[in-house]
This record gives structure tokens, sequence and C-alpha cells, in this order.
């Protein structure tokens, strides 16, 4: 009798938490920012942020320069832009390979011009 009533409670838990699950999940999905912007800056000789993550799907970069036009140079995707200071330069892509993906800065910009790069890190969907 004992053994019926708690799995009685124990079902009646779980067929209230399942719906209450869904909605948690449709919220997340919903949340979630499609393209995911991520603003940078260049400037010599760094971006800022020097490394940055995303989830696999549609991308923009949002570059502003600070004092040249900087080079963005992505070899793994194809990616470059130059980056005329005074503007926001966006960059847009859909990157689905999780991984490390270096870029770098393409214009030579002065003494430290090869010390300028930074990395994206495209994070494993659970
Ligand atoms: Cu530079």
């Amino acid at each position: 009798m004992a053994a019926t009533r708690r799995n009685w409670i124990a079902r009646a838990i779980t067929l209230g938490t399942l719906p209450l699950l869904g909605a948690l999940g449709r919220h997340a999905a919903a949340q979630a920012p499609t393209p995911q912007v991520v603003k940078l800056v260049a400037q010599r000789f760094r971006y800022t942020p020097s490394e940055f993550r995303v989830k696999p799907g549609e991308v923009v970069l949002e570059f502003t320069s600070l004092d040249f036009v900087h080079g963005f140079n992505m070899p793994d995707l194809k990616l470059r832009a130059d980056l005329p200071p005074g503007r926001v330069t966006q960059v847009r892509f859909t990157v689905a390979a999780p991984g490390e993906y270096p870029f770098l800065c393409d214009n030579f910009c002065g003494d430290h011009h090869e010390e300028m790069g930074a990395r994206m890190i495209v994070e494993a969907v659970a």
C-alpha cells in the first residue's frame, strides 16, 4: 500500500515536471540570440576581447577600429575584412564545426603588428 502511494507520488511529480522542463527549454531557445553578435575593438596591437566563445550557427562580428585600418583575417573560414576607424564593420558568417578559429591583422599597422591576433572558440553543443 505504501509502495503504491510512493509510486503515485513519483508519477505525479514526473508528470508535473515534464511540462515545466519543456517550457524552460522553449524559453531558452527563444532567448538564444540569432545571430550571435560579438563586438570587438581593434587597436594597435590587439583585438579586444582577444578570445570569445560562440555556439555553432550564425555569427556577426562587429568591429570598431580606434586608430588604423586594421585587417581581420580568419583563414580557417576564409574570412577577411578591412576595419577602417570611425565606423562599425560587420562580418557575418555561419560556423558549424566546434573548435578554435584564430584570426589576425593582415594590414601592417606598426612595430608590433605581427602580435595582433586573437581567437574565436566555437563551443560543442551539449
Ligand atoms: Cu593591425
